[in-house]
């Protein structure tokens, strides 16, 4: 999504003021006096072999910058016809631009910008699906990658995957790399077994094909990417001299975890040459990167919304919620972790909340909390019950989640619930609000979301309600520390 373009005059970013600024060294930055990194291998003519679907803010600034350093590289395979799946303002806006856009990437080091140049195409799913299709079929194009959400795995989204293919099929075409870059556990093997199942619909043989000839490696990727803001369009501008209404923020940190399943095997040698971790298993890190930090960002998240806090660093920044993310992670969360050095990942990942210049709304976060729970928390909750050991930081979070859930915060300030379960749930937390064991019963028996196990495990849920009565009696804040305080029971 874009934000408004603030001060929408003057000169765009385009492929004329990117030769401009390489010829006249305008990308020293004279607000910033630090260098910045403009794509430097020629892209007119640049056929895309990559085509992408969802054309979010994470794409951007993560694999678009993955395959810039390849084509930086002189790898000249990763050029990307970039999708957004329904709306069409930022795919316009990044052709305007003829594709380029900027990333202010911020660390503790310092912040530095860099133009991504990989995305030569763009289409629009909702209004061109025909070009799409095409486009996965072109002979050129070997990787179709996907980040289009957790609640896009459906029908329709096999259906457009697979009519590609198909077509790929019909014309003798060698079949190509999958790969689901969204936060799902075993995401390739999901769209995969979605894709077959499609396939089927068509022929038996090229369910066949599909399912041989095509690869669907599973894939972890990570790096925080909020939203941009007018703010950050406006940094753009100063800094790069030219408007840039495709500009981004992200924090220096980022990782691409893919399993070693490529139709062209020699993509294994390019992406680690850019610092792609190639695995036989993705589990371990996509389990840790699933239960570690999305599950304590949807904890932050739905407790900063009812405190009425704005951005994550304010959240992990109380003490409080320090305390309680980190004894969330290290008693009922690493037990069912099984990547190697979770302890270092954990303090990454508390310095990684805690970058100032990051300001990843708590909301954004918070939309699509009932599809991104059963990912984040029921396996761990589960597992803490197989074990008899402690679920109380777990049950803070269900909690907070179903407090939040009332669309109002503490200070009686009314914020929107986006969610496609947004109406029911919202209604039933405020049918309930004030009488904390029929929410529980009410919220925590959806099973779509917390799974059959849970929807009616007494226990578990005499805690969610143990803790949202604290949250009512107490107020959030005060909760969170009675819970990262508690003794473990
Ligand atoms: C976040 C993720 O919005 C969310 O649900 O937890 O987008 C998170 O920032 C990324 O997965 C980080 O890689």
């Amino acid at each position: 999504m874009t934000a408004t373009h603030s001060a929408d005059s003057g000169q765009r970013l385009n492929q004329a003021a990117l030769a401009t600024m390489q010829n006249t060294g305008m990308h020293k930055s004279a607000a910033q006096s630090a260098s910045i990194q403009l794509p430097s291998y020629p892209r007119t003519g640049l056929v895309p072999s990559v085509v992408h679907l969802g054309l979010g803010a994470f794409h951007r600034a993560h694999q678009a910058l993955v395959f810039d350093s390849l084509l930086a590289a002189g790898d000249m395979r990763w050029g990307l016809c970039s999708v957004g799946m329904r709306s069409a303002q930022l795919a316009d806006d990044l052709t305007a631009q003829d594709g380029l856009y900027a990333v202010q990437i911020a660390s503790r080091a310092g912040s530095a910008w860099r133009v991504g140049g990989a995305i030569v195409q763009t289409s629009v799913a909702a209004r061109e699906r025909g070009a799409v299709v095409q486009a996965i079929a072109r002979p050129q194009t070997r990787w179709l990658t996907l980040t289009v959400t957790e609640k896009a795995y459906d029908a329709n989204l096999a259906a457009l995957v697979v009519d590609g293919l198909a077509l790929r099929h019909a014309q003798g075409l060698p079949g190509i790399t999958v790969a689901s870059c969204d936060n799902l556990q075993n995401n390739g093997r999901t769209l995969q077994a979605l894709c077959v199942a499609q396939a089927k619909t068509h022929s038996a043989a090229l369910a066949d094909w599909v399912a041989q000839q095509c690869a669907f490696p599973n894939s972890m990727v990570d790096r925080i990417v909020p939203a941009a803001t007018p703010e950050r369009l406006l940094s753009a501008k100063e800094a790069l001299g030219v408007q840039d209404h495709c500009a981004l923020g992200t924090e220096g940190f980022w990782e691409w975890v893919i399993e070693r399943k490529f139709v062209d095997a020699s993509d294994e040698a390019a992406l680690v040459s850019q610092g792609v971790l190639v695995v036989d298993d993705v589990l371990p890190f996509e389990e840790a990167k699933l239960r570690m930090l999305n599950a304590s960002h949807t904890a932050m998240a739905c407790i900063g919304a009812v405190a009425g806090l704005q951005v994550i660093e304010q959240c992990i920044n109380q003490p409080a919620v320090l305390r309680y993310v980190t004894g969330l992670n290290r008693v009922e969360v690493s037990p069912h972790v099984r990547r190697p050095q979770w302890q270092a990942y954990l303090d990454a990942l508390i310095a990684r909340w805690q970058n100032p210049a990051l300001l990843h709304s708590v909301h954004q976060i918070a939309t699509d909390s009932s599809i991104k729970i059963s990912q984040r928390f029921p396996p761990c909750i589960l597992g803490q019950l197989a074990a008899g050991q402690s679920i109380e930081h777990l049950a803070f979070a269900a909690a907070a989640w179903m407090r939040y859930a009332r669309g109002v915060d503490e200070a009686g300030a009314s914020y929107a619930v986006n969610d496609p379960l947004a109406q029911r749930v919202q209604a039933l937390a405020l049918e309930h609000a004030g009488d904390a064991v029929a929410t529980v019963q009410a919220l925590g028996g959806i099973t779509e979301i917390w799974g059959d196990a849970l929807a009616t495990h007494a226990h578990w849920q005499s805690r969610v309600a143990h803790w949202l009565q604290a949250i009512q009696n107490h107020g959030i804040l005060a909760a969170i520390a009675m819970c990262a305080d508690a003794q473990p029971q």
